[in-house]
């Protein structure tokens, strides 16, 4: 009986020696430790053993099993790290290939100015409001003091939709739903972007669809020189600190009195060029003090309450700014002109950042 264990062991190591899978080894494994292995045999066996051999080819069984069973994991433990190895050699990711770059994209140059424009209205304490651009007439212009029949409305060729609604022509109607919906009539600070719409041709200046950015302040004691000192850091943060700014008189009718304003060319410093046309001067945007009508008809009692609004064109800004000449390149999408503005981080017109 010893005899057989021991060739059964050195015919079970000489067989693992041959084994290249974990599959093989389990085949192996029901061979000599299954049912109908001859290490069970051998269990059987032990009956017909007189008592005293019984006990101690008992015990010898058992440790040889024992060890059976550990060369047997040992073998495992083995075949799967083999395994392991193989597959993940297979499977390996040549990092170092490039990749296929994808085109990405930039910010639109028109979104650089309002973001701009945002970001410094938001670090004073305004809020950005948007709201619809189908309007109705009420609040496109009644509330602002253009009556039905007023010449103004001419100059604002309107898209109307039915007879009260139209395609906003202008952000203000935004501007008088806040002021109507503040019942309390607590301070507004307000910056409003978005798209507008006026019936014109299209050429090199002009666009039937174009944006407008509004800002508008209202709450007792607010003065021109509220507006004046606003807009002085509006128009530095756009075009540089060393710039200055001036304020000429106009006419708008929601405002009264009512201010243009002017910076110092950056291209010529004020000296005169091309830009500027020789005047060392160039409009970026209008303004005023809040006309009592406009207050009234939004529920503000004017004796009470005060305010200051402006109104600027992004496109306008974003075309001094970079020098294109055709407003039409902001919506034609022909990538050459698209890919001057493609920037990291989505881009700015602060060439600093
Ligand atoms: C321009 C001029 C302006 C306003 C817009 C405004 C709004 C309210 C009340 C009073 Cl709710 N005013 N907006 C005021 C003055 C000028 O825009 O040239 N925009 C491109």
């Amino acid at each position: 009986m010893n005899e057989k264990i021991n060739v059964l062991k050195k015919e079970i190591k000489a067989k693992l020696e041959t084994i290249h899978s974990v599959k093989e080894l389990n085949e192996l494994k029901v061979e000599y430790l299954g049912k109908k292995g001859p290490i069970v045999a051998l269990s059987g066996m032990m009956k017909e053993l007189p008592v005293d051999e019984k006990k101690t080819f008992g015990a010898l069984l058992n440790s040889f099993k024992n060890d059976v069973n550990t060369w047997f994991e040992e073998a495992k433990n083995e075949l799967e790290e083999k395994e392991l190895n193989e597959k993940l050699a297979k499977e390996k990711i040549d990092i170092t290939l490039d990749s296929t770059s994808l085109p990405v994209g930039g910010k639109h140059p028109i979104q650089m100015v309002i973001d701009d424009v945002c970001d410094l209205f938001i670090s004073m304490g305004y809020d950005v409001v948007e709201g619809p651009e189908i309007e109705q007439d009420l609040y496109n212009f009644e509330k602002l003091n253009l009556p039905k029949g007023h010449p103004a409305r001419d100059s604002q060729d309107s898209f109307y939709i039915t007879e009260e609604m139209l395609l906003r022509t202008q952000t203000s109607p935004v501007q008088a739903r806040t002021m109507e919906a503040n019942k309390e009539k607590s301070p507004i600070r307000m910056i409003c972007p978005g798209k507008t719409y006026r019936r014109d041709n299209d050429d090199a200046t002009h666009s039937h669809q174009f944006h407008q950015i509004e800002g508008l302040v209202v709450d007792e004691n607010i003065s021109i020189a509220d507006l004046k000192g606003t807009l002085e850091i509006l128009a530095k943060t756009m075009f540089g600190e060393d710039r200055t700014v001036r304020f000429r008189p106009s006419f708008f009718p929601f405002t009264e009195p009512s201010l243009e304003v002017d910076v110092s060319c950056f291209k010529c410093g004020g000296k005169g060029c091309s830009l500027c046309k020789g005047t060392g001067w160039i409009e970026i945007l209008g303004s005023g003090m809040v006309h009592p009508n406009v207050l009234r008809e939004c529920g503000y009692d004017p004796e009470k309450y005060t305010g200051f609004a402006f109104g600027m064109g992004p496109e306008r800004i974003a075309m001094l700014k970079y020098g294109i000449n055709d407003i039409r390149h902001f919506y034609t999408n022909d990538m050459r002109f698209i890919s001057n503005f493609n920037r990291k981080e989505g881009g700015s017109t602060d060439e600093s950042k």
